[in-house]
């Protein structure tokens, strides 16, 4: 069994190469919470979504997020309304949100709901929200108030100095069903080329996660999401230097050297790799953008492979 720590688009296109080399019932992937919002009176979770819809082969793949062919009638309507447009919610996309919104109403569980929807979309992976409760990543302009995060990374464009992060709700959240077990049995846990701040941080701030991941250190294998010192897509490089970190794979590195193992950083990265693992976690160089799915699968392979 394999477990992976997911945030959104990274993590939705490995696990989509993954689903090549692994039978997908043997996958669990945990995914981020804190990036969920509520609008028009909808509950949104753009990670657990975007995860369903990339294995489901329904993603638009242009843009990573919402659903391939799109239409916008009713985005356009709210605008004549004078409504919320900044986020961008597709006819389609929209009827997921009411789906989940009216069973939480009704007194599902996240969990449950996201359950329903992959099994909707015949994807069978389990995919599980790291948390039932709720989590809400928060951040710390500089020049501004503490805004959530759709408000950071889509009204804002990730384009504003931030000092801090927090992730409301976290203290109280307890690890959703399966989440503690699914770290303890699984031979091989996969970090995948998620946002080391905003994306796998909520999962590490859920209490009892990140005391399971200590226990599995060496069955921890990690993909770095910055490659040649940027990100590929969106703002892990500026939040990792606003953290304090080096926006590089050793910076990454340092990031999540109590807790994992092995580190799989880009070819272009290769000079790197001493350095990786001067912070003592072992370092594996191999392609990682993931282009198309075989690039994807072909990277699952290789880090599948390297921890046995
Ligand atoms: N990202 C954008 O940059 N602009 C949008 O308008 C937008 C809408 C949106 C709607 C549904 C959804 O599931 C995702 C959406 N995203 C949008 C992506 C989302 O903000 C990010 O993928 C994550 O939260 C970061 O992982």
């Amino acid at each position: 069994m394999i477990t992976a720590l997911a945030g959104g688009v990274g993590a939705a296109r490995m696990l989509r190469g993954m689903i090549e080399v692994v039978p997908p019932t043997d996958i669990t992937a945990i995914v981020n919470t804190g990036d969920d919002t509520v609008l028009h009176g909808l509950h949104i979770s753009p990670d657990l979504d975007t995860v369903v819809y990339t294995l489901a082969d329904a993603i638009n793949l242009d843009t990573g997020w919402g659903l391939a062919g799109e239409t916008w009638r009713v985005m356009e309507s709210l605008g004549r309304l004078g409504g919320v447009t900044w986020f961008n919610l597709g006819d389609q996309d929209l009827a997921t949100h009411c789906y989940r919104t009216q069973r939480l109403y009704e007194g599902a569980t996240l969990g449950m709901v996201t359950g329903e929807l992959a099994r909707a979309w015949g994807v069978e992976v389990d995919v599980v929200p790291v948390t039932d409760d709720p989590l809400r990543t928060r951040l710390q302009l500089v020049d501004g108030p503490e805004v959530g995060f759709q408000e950071y990374f889509v009204k804002m464009r990730h384009d504003v100095a931030v000092s801090g992060v927090r992730f409301e709700g976290a203290e109280q959240a307890r690890p959703g069903p399966g989440v503690l077990e699914a770290i303890v049995r699984a031979e091989t846990i996969v970090v995948c080329p998620s946002n080391p701040v905003v994306s796998i941080g909520p999962l590490l701030a859920v209490p009892g996660v990140l005391e399971q991941l200590q226990n599995r250190r060496e069955r921890i294998i990690g993909v770095s999401p910055i490659i040649a010192g940027a990100a590929l897509k969106g703002p892990a490089d500026r939040l990792l230097r606003e953290m304090g970190f080096e926006s590089s794979v050793v910076g990454v590195a340092r990031w999540y050297a109590s807790w994992m193992g092995t580190l799989v950083i880009d070819e272009s990265d290769a000079p790197s790799a001493a350095d990786v693992e001067a912070e003592g976690v072992r370092c594996v160089v191999v392609p990682t953008i993931m282009s198309s799915v075989a690039r994807s699968a072909a990277l699952s392979r290789t880090v599948l492979d390297a921890v046995g």
